[in-house]
Formats: C-alpha cells, sequence, structure tokens
C-alpha cells in the first residue's frame, strides 16, 4: 500500500532528526539538533531563547520516548518513530502540548534582531538548519509570509508547523514537498 503524506513527513522528520545517520534517533541527535539551529542563527548559547530551545527539544524527545513506550535513555528506529508521531499527530490535544511549545521556540529564536518580528530571511535560517524543506527553504520561507509584507507571523509559523506532521497535504512550507 502506497504510504500516505503524514506517513513520508513522518520518515523525513525521522532523517532530519537523525543527525549522526546512524538509523536510529536517541536524545543525542535531539540536542544536536537544537545546536544547530542555535548555530544557524547565530544566537548566544546562554541566552534565554536557546535554553528554552533546548528544553523544548529535550521535552519534545521525551514526549515521542513515551509515545513509544521506550525510556529516553533509549533509541528508536524509523518504524517505531513513526509509529509514535502519528499516534501523536491524531491527538491534537497531545500533539499541541508536546510540540506547540517547541514551534513557539523555534520561531522566538528565529528572531536574531529582537525586533519581535520574523523575517523570511530571520526564518529561512532556521528551515536550513532543521533541514526541513531541504533546498526549499528560501521558497518555504517565503510561502508563510501569506500577505507578502517580508515578515511571518507566529501563528502563520505555528500553523504551517502543526500541519507539516498532521494533514495529509504532501507539500508544506515547513518540510517541502514529500
Ligand atoms: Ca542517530
Ligand atoms: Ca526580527
Ligand atoms: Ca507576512
Amino acid at each position: 500500500m502506497a504510504k500516505d503524506a503524514v506517513e513520508r513527513k513522518h520518515q523525513r522528520l525521522f532523517d532530519n532528526v537523525d543527525q549522526d545517520n546512524d538509523g536510529e534517533i536517541t536524545r543525542e541527535d535531539y540536542q544536536e539538533l537544537a545546536h544547530r539551529i542555535i548555530q544557524a542563527v547565530q544566537v548566544t548559547p546562554s541566552s534565554e531563547q536557546a535554553r528554552r530551545l533546548e528544553d523544548e527539544y529535550d521535552r519534545a524527545w521525551e514526549a515521542v520516548a513515551d509515545a513509544a513506550g521506550v525510556e529516553p535513555s533509549d533509541s528508536l528506529t524509523l518504524e517505531d518513530f513513526c509509529q509514535a508521531m502519528a499516534r501523536q499527530a491524531a491527538d491534537e490535544k497531545a500533539f499541541n502540548r508536546n510540540f506547540g511549545p517547541l514551534g513557539e521556540a523555534e520561531f522566538s529564536v528565529a528572531d536574531t534582531d529582537h525586533d519581535g518580528r520574523v523575517s523570511v530571511q530571520e526564518l529561512q535560517k532556521v528551515l536550513e538548519a532543521t533541514g526541513a524543506a531541504r533546498g526549499d527553504a528560501s521558497q518555504g520561507a517565503t510561502q508563510l509570509d501569506n500577505d507578502n509584507d517580508g515578515f511571518v507571523s507566529k501563528d502563520e509559523y505555528l500553523k504551517a508547523w502543526r500541519d507539516a506532521f498532521t494533514s495529509a497535504k504532501a507539500e508544506s512550507p515547513v518540510m517541502g514537498k514529500v
């Protein structure tokens, strides 16, 4: 049976998170991904935004491990990860609780000039670091700017972020085309 778009997105996510490419996801992969974003946006690692991002990546890993029924010190295979993510994506409340704050932390770390707004260029750096949009980070960030004023609102980002993991659409600004 053909894999549906949501499953393909979870596979893409697995590849993006598996920073050391060993075919398993661990807490270290989540930590490394958080570090990559922090480096990409050049935010001070000891800053509140950077620490919040690290905390939320840690919390997200614990939620995924919990949904998969493993200890946070264990690792997850692609199959286990996709099953755990499918369960999370099917439960909107759990998804928002476990991953909503992570999306917010990503958005807040993206505002590198601290003007309270995230420009298309600022967001592009985050998308490049997560690997989410692959070669399409520029296109993805531009798509998120619905009213073409050069900035992406938090609501626009969070909605796109949720859709990336839960909607059946094969295309997503933060995930590219799967
Ligand atoms: Ca790994
Ligand atoms: Ca800004
Ligand atoms: Ca806009």
